[in-house]
């Protein structure tokens, strides 16, 4: 949209005519904590101050350390646990893959239908959606494999996520071979995908199966992490205990940061100088991270992303019951979406979601499409937002809806 940034407040954009805009997107689930944060500017600020750059490879400091330390802490499962860090979230994806395969001495990687993980090599390999983020970008990563998602809205009915594990973990099996795969990488809840939450028991089932065989379970929550869902991290929500998770995004309040964190063995079995870069881990990065990681802490944003969850899901259930185009509403905490069809069928209706995104845009509110189809409007909005700002927000998505629906 040709909408340039001037200056941010909370979940408030102020465009360059002085427009103000109602975030429902924070930069793709990044302004967790909000835009302008006194917090962050300040321990950017102070941090800019005193040094912006070593190499931690090279002189390690202390906002590194901590930043680490905080995600071990906060990282599900009760033993010794590790983090490096990174720039992007792509790169913390390749990193864990990397570790994976260094550690069990195989080479199979094994992601899902729908699935996002980024737009470097190895990554777009993992990434399902050829256009826009495969076309013509060929040759890919080899050993990387495909399995059927946990698509409830558009399973056959009934189907339950053991079932669908079952589905999954059976073409596993008989494609790739249970003693070849290193790691299977998956979204809790799929981001750039379509919001799609798998059926309950398809997680615990695939963590379970990888184990059995000493493949290692990577969650990529670089949109789900860090409060989104209601909880730190969105495999919390099923008792799912990652070996690898991924963390980027919300992570720094809006700056390049991201990580990898996982159990203490596994990080540990890579070589020394195996894993690093110049840059990951930046210290203004680090300053900003432990900045909005205590602004989690303080303002309880896991509380706060639940309760837009519940506003989010009654306005959205409300407006699904008038509007005979949204197929499924769905989502948890703050990371809930829209999924729009033609009417009394499954068929997506991409070309709707364009219109009622671009409405929302004339009337001052950013929400964004994303899903495979291009068929599903999400929100994203800040975990600081005020419920009215909120309530507001989800009035003008509901007219667009039904402005564009009519038209
Ligand atoms: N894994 C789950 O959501 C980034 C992509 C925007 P980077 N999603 C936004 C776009 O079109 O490029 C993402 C994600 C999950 C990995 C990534 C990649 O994170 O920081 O964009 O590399």
């Amino acid at each position: 949209m040709p909408i340039y940034v001037a200056s941010g407040s909370d979940a408030i954009m102020v465009d360059v005519d002085g427009n103000q805009l109602i975030d429902l997107g924070s930069g793709i689930a990044v302004a967790g904590v909000g835009h302008g944060a006194p917090a962050i500017t300040e321990a950017v600020s102070a941090q800019v101050a005193r040094f912006t750059h070593t190499c931690f490879m090279v002189n390690p400091y202390e906002g590194y350390v901590a930043v680490c330390e905080r995600l071990n802490a906060l990282a599900p499962g009760d033993g010794p646990k590790k983090s490096a860090l990174f720039n992007s979230g792509a790169e913390a994806v390749e990193n864990a893959v990397k570790i994976a395969r260094h550690v069990t001495g195989r080479q199979a990687v094994v992601v899902f239908d729908h699935a996002y993980h980024g737009r470097t090599n190895l990554t777009m390999a993992l990434t399902a959606k050829t256009l826009p983020y495969r076309d013509g970008f060929g040759p890919f990563a080899p050993e990387v494999y495909r399995l059927p998602m946990s698509y409830p809205y558009r399973d056959p009915t009934g189907m339950t996520g053991e079932e669908a594990a079952t589905r999954a973990i059976g073409q596993m099996e008989r494609q790739v071979g249970a003693t070849r795969v290193a790691c299977m990488v998956i979204e809790p809840i799929q981001g750039e995908g379509g919001f799609v939450v798998p059926a309950p028991g398809f997680l615990p089932r695939l963590a379970r199966w990888c184990r059995d065989h000493g493949a290692l379970f990577v969650a990529d929550e670089i949109q789900t992490g860090l409060c989104r869902t209601g909880t730190w991290f969105a495999c919390e929500h099923e008792g799912v205990v990652p070996d690898l998770l991924t963390t980027a995004k919300a992570l720094a309040g809006g700056f390049p940061l991201s990580a990898v964190t996982g159990r203490s063995d596994i990080m540990d079995s890579v070589h020394t100088g195996g894993i690093g870069g110049t840059y990951g881990g930046n210290p203004v990065a680090c300053a900003a991270a432990l900045a909005a990681l205590r602004m989690m802490d303080d303002l309880d944003l896991v509380g706060a992303a639940r309760q837009i969850g519940e506003l989010m899901a009654g306005r959205l259930a409300a407006l699904a019951r008038n509007q005979a185009c949204i197929g499924d509403v769905r989502g948890r905490g703050a990371m809930m979406g829209i999924e729009l069809v033609r009417p009394g069928t499954c068929d997506p209706d991409p070309d709707l979601a364009t219109q009622v995104v671009r409405a929302c845009y004339e009337q001052g509110v950013v929400v964004l499409t994303c899903g495979s189809y291009g068929n599903v409007i999400r929100l994203l909005p800040p975990l600081v937002i005020e419920h009215a700002l909120l309530a507001e927000g989800l009035d003008v998505l509901a007219e667009c809806v039904e402005h564009s629906t009519r038209s």
